[in-house]
């Protein structure tokens, strides 16, 4: 008997591969003479593709063995669909609707099909346009709140929780990645790094910051060391798709158990990157109302984490981290135990926060919202009023007490003149 192997598809191959199978086929059609198939893969890593049909198209994600954006020379494996599937399963459990449905997982060929979502468009997109979605702030706080708080161990039970750990350490070449390009390589001259010509100044003085260079170690030992709860791990505005009034959430492959301020550290720093670049995209007119919606999109994400942490803390404590037994049972309030939580996530956060936005600029995978401004000169005096931010939010990251203390640091940042 002769063992499947992995191929990847094509858009000539992919009917034929896929047309028999039914939870496939109950959206798209029978017919795959019908079925149109357009690649439009755009990320990192991985082929993505558009298949219509006579019903409702459909998503085709395959992995590749290697990292797309630079080719060959970089395998990675396969396994990172596997663990994408996982965590989707989990996301849609914890907080149901977050995610699209998934209609069909195929580890070997490490595919999954899953609902097209339309109208959406990707969220960095919108925010380079300067389009509002109703609801982003809530969608999102409530879903890095559920998946931080139902993945971890305030509410799983100890055996459920280690297996979990044991299986996720499996996505350990992802990590690596993430230990790399986000923790390591923004701060020395890494092969594969690249910025904007006229940052070099800005650039030598961080990477010549010995305290920056610690505060940032420090950061990625808890990012290797702390399995508080699974992550989405790359939670970009890239990883973010939108309507006008709808948000999901995409692209879970980096899915890790670390600290519980991970996800909502990196949503927030691409929130402020999109933020620093608008003046790159509009004009004066609409810019700072723009900025200001940006702002409040922040605050009203971390109110809403940190209100619905409260309730999950109130309603689902039911793992073995600060029982009931031992507070309420007891007569005994809880809350500055949750408070004491909430402030250790909050300075995660604001910490994961500013190394983003050092990565997003200095190493190898950039964000379009700089990389769009074709003028260089402009586009590095607004990439170093948003690196400087970076540095004194991993610096202060203890004194940046509040969402608000955050926006207003924003604010003077975005008005002070680094270059
Ligand atoms: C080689 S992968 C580069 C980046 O793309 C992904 O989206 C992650 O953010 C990763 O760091
Ligand atoms: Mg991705």
């Amino acid at each position: 008997m002769s063992e499947e192997v992995y191929q990847p598809l094509t858009s000539e191959t992919l009917p034929m591969r896929l047309g028999n199978i039914k939870s496939i086929t109950a959206h798209i059609g029978k017919d795959v003479q019908e079925w149109k198939v357009t690649e439009v893969g755009d990320g990192n890593l991985n082929l993505v593709f558009v298949v219509s049909g006579n019903g409702a198209d459909v998503i085709i994600k395959q992995a590749l063995p290697y990292v797309r954006l630079v080719g060959d020379s970089w395998p990675l494996p396969l396994s990172r669909s596997f663990f994408e599937h996982e965590v989707l399963v989990r996301q849609s459990a914890r907080d149901p609707g977050s995610v699209p449905e998934i209609y069909y997982f195929d580890e070997t060929q490490a595919v999954i099909a899953m609902e097209m979502l339309s109208p959406h468009t990707i969220l960095r997109r919108k925010l380079i346009w300067g389009e509002k979605v109703v609801g982003l702030a809530d969608r999102l706080g409530k879903f890095c709140a559920r998946t931080a708080f139902r993945g971890s161990d305030l509410s799983l039970e100890t055996a459920q929780k280690k297996k979990d750990v044991a299986l996720f350490q499996g996505n350990f070449e992802l990590m690596a990645i993430t230990e790399n390009l986000v923790f390591t390589d923004p701060y020395f001259e890494a092969d594969m790094n690249h910025h904007t010509a006229e940052l070099e100044p800005i650039v030598n003085r961080l990477r010549g910051d010995i305290n920056l260079k610690r505060e940032v170690q420090k950061m990625l030992f808890k990012f290797t060391a702390n399995t508080e709860t699974l992550l989405h791990g790359d939670l970009h505005s890239g990883s973010v798709m939108c309507t006008e009034t709808e948000t999901k959430v995409i692209d879970p492959e980096f899915g890790f158990y670390g600290p519980m301020g991970f996800d909502l550290g990196m949503l927030i720093s691409n929130y402020l990157m999109a933020y620093f670049a608008q003046p790159g995209h509009r004009l004066e007119n609409n810019l700072t109302s723009y900025q200001d919606w940006i702002l409040g999109v922040i605050k009203d994400t971390v109110d809403v984490f940190m209100a619905e942490f409260e309730l999950l803390w109130k309603t689902e404590r039911t793992g073995i981290l600060y029982p009931t037994s031992l507070f309420e049972d007891q007569g005994h309030s809880s809350v500055s135990a949750l408070r004491d939580l909430q402030g250790q996530i909050w300075e995660d956060a604001v910490g994961i926060c500013g190394i983003e936005m050092h990565r997003r600029v200095l190493s190898l995978a950039h964000n379009a919202d700089f990389e769009d401004i074709q003028k260089t000169k402009t586009r590095a005096s607004l990439e170093a009023r948003n690196l400087m931010m970076g540095r004194e939010l991993v610096l202060q990251r203890s004194a940046v007490g509040s969402v608000d203390q955050l926006v207003d640091l924003a604010k003077r940042y975005n008005s002070e003149v680094h270059l």
